[in-house]
Parts: structure tokens; C-alpha cells; sequence
């Protein structure tokens, strides 16, 4: 298990650690992803924190598939294949997934001997002066088609505990999005114009792009920097707004005291009825690039 240092002759810099091509670090003149003083490290559970990679399923697992929450991706050891002082570049082959495949789904082992699925992910990590880009794709090396779901778990650090803080932490850039609220059960209204997205308590939804952009622009405001989030891919892009809220976090053992209120997680991500399906040949990918703006 390693971790990947990039540094920019401007002073940023970006920690990458093997498991999972986990992004774990993004850091200007301040670090921008939280990542839990209780995170596991040693690859025996997913990063709690910092950019874990979702795929090839967001959200648990439709029965009869045992395959865990948010897939494999972020489980698995991933092969260094290139890097230099700013960019690293890691892969993944179904072949060297040893964990997260779950019984009775297309990406079991028993199930991928009969229909011949296989793909090559790939995970590139850029580093700028004042941003940072990571591309995920996936190509199908296999004899068979697949769908596929990919996000970009991103936690972004949010100073003085102020993430429940509604006047100082908030998201723009989601208007007219649908929504899909995963505490309230809620669903089939939009996001008015003008009016930016609060954390408020546990707060876990998803918002869907009202056209089929191929594109997001989201910006995360807090007290000590405003965040610009880009993202494009091969389909729609979607994003999650997630904070588990106190008792939640409280309950999960990788997250310190206090947690819930030092990070809000802007996920964008290709999902649910937006789901790729890949040709035998074919390549998807899912870009993010975050740049840092200091709030004076
Ligand atoms: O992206 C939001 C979400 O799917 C939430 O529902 C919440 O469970 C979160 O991810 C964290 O999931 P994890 O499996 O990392 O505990």
C-alpha cells in the first residue's frame, strides 16, 4: 500500500493513497478534503474521506446481488502505472479485484466465467496551480455488454465546524435539478431557481439535471474558500449532497466526534436512470475538476 505525493511549483498539493486511488488530500493555501481522523488506512475498509471512486453501483445493491455499497471500486488495491511531479495515472483489471464483487450480479466471479464481462478502469489525478482534475474511465475489454453507474464521493472540508451553517455553507448551481431526497423519501420536485441547496441535519439527496447536460457546474461556498466543481462524462451528470447529521455519524465508526459539522460531500456522479451501458470495446468516462477561489 502506497501513498502518491504530487506537489505544484505553486505550493499545492495532492496525497493519493493505492487503496481505492483514493484521493486523500487536496491542499492550496488550506486543505480542501476532509478525511476523518478515524479513516482506515490499511485497506481493510473503504476510505472515509478525501475522493472514494463509485463503481460499478451507487447506493446499496438491488437484491438478489450481495455486492456492497457503492461497488468495488473503492476497495480494491489500485497499480501506480505512471506518474510525475503533478499527474498520476492508476488502473484496475476485473481481473485483480479481489474484493467487493458480491454473489449473484453480472461482476461475481462465477457469473463473469459464463457472460464474459471484463473492464479496464483507469484513474487520472492532474494538479495545478489552484485546482485539481481527476478522470475515471472504463473501458469494456470484455465479449459482453454491461451497465454501469460512477460517482465521485468527494468530501470537502467546511472550517469552523459550520457545515449545518446556513448562511455561510451552501451549494448554487443545482437549480431546476429534480430531486430525490433520501431522508424525507421524497421525490419528483426541483430545486428553485435563485435558491441555493442547505445541509440541514442528515440531508442525503440526489439531484438530477432537468436536460440531458453531460455537464455540471456546482460551487460550494464556506467560510474559508469558495469551491468551483466541474463535471462532464459520457451521460448525464447528476450530484449527491450528503452529510450523515449527528446520530448518523455519531453511529459510524470511522468518523470522529464532531464530524458531520467539518465536511459537506458534493458528489457528481452518472446514476440510477442515467446509467451507461457499454459496448464490448467502448470507453465511459467521469471528470471532476475542483478549483479553489479564497473567500477574503
Ligand atoms: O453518497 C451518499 C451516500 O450514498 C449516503 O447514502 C451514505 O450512505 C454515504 O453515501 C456514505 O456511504 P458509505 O458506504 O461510505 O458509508
Amino acid at each position: 500500500m502506497t501513498i502518491t505525493t504530487l506537489r505544484h511549483s505553486s505550493g499545492s498539493s495532492c496525497k493519493i493513497h493505492s487503496f481505492g486511488a483514493t484521493v486523500i488530500s487536496f491542499a492550496t493555501d488550506q486543505e480542501h478534503l476532509f478525511l476523518s481522523n478515524d479513516a482506515i488506512l490499511d485497506g481493510s475498509k473503504a476510505i472515509r474521506g478525501g475522493i472514494p471512486l463509485v463503481f460499478p453501483v451507487f447506493g446499496p445493491s438491488t437484491a438478489p446481488s450481495t455486492m456492497p455499497q457503492h461497488g468495488f471500486a473503492r476497495v480494491n488495491h489500485w497499480e501506480l502505472i505512471e506518474s510525475t511531479e503533478t499527474t498520476a495515472s492508476y488502473t484496475l483489471r476485473l481481473a485483480d479485484v479481489t474484493a467487493g464483487r458480491g454473489e449473484h450480479n453480472p461482476w461475481s466471479i462465477e457469473e463473469v466465467v459464463k457472460n464474459g464481462i471484463d473492464v479496464l478502469l483507469k484513474y487520472d489525478v492532474s494538479l495545478g496551480t489552484d485546482h485539481l482534475v481527476t478522470t475515471l474511465t472504463a473501458q469494456n475489454t470484455g465479449k459482453a455488454v454491461f451497465d454501469m453507474e460512477a460517482l465521485l464521493h468527494s468530501y470537502f472540508t467546511v472550517s469552523e465546524k459550520a457545515a449545518h451553517d446556513n448562511s455561510r455553507t451552501f451549494i448554487e448551481g443545482l437549480d431546476r435539478y429534480s430531486i430525490v431526497d433520501k431522508v424525507t423519501q421524497e421525490s419528483g420536485y426541483v430545486q428553485p431557481v435563485g435558491e441555493p441547496v442547505v445541509i440541514s441535519g442528515e440531508t442525503d439527496r440526489v439531484y438530477h439535471p432537468s436536460e440531458e447536460k453531460t455537464g455540471a457546474h456546482v460551487q460550494l461556498v464556506t467560510p474559508q474558500r469558495k469551491l468551483y466543481i466541474t463535471a462532464e462524462g459520457s451521460n448525464a451528470i447528476s450530484c449527491v449532497v450528503w452529510n450523515p447529521g449527528k446520530e448518523k455519524a455519531q453511529a459510524m465508526s470511522d468518523m470522529h466526534d464532531g464530524a458531520h459539522e467539518e465536511f459537506v460531500c458534493v458528489e457528481p456522479g452518472i446514476l440510477t436512470d442515467r446509467t451507461i451501458r457499454l459496448q464490448p470495446g467502448d470507453v465511459a468516462f467521469l471528470k471532476q475538476t475542483i478549483k479553489a477561489i479564497a473567500v477574503k
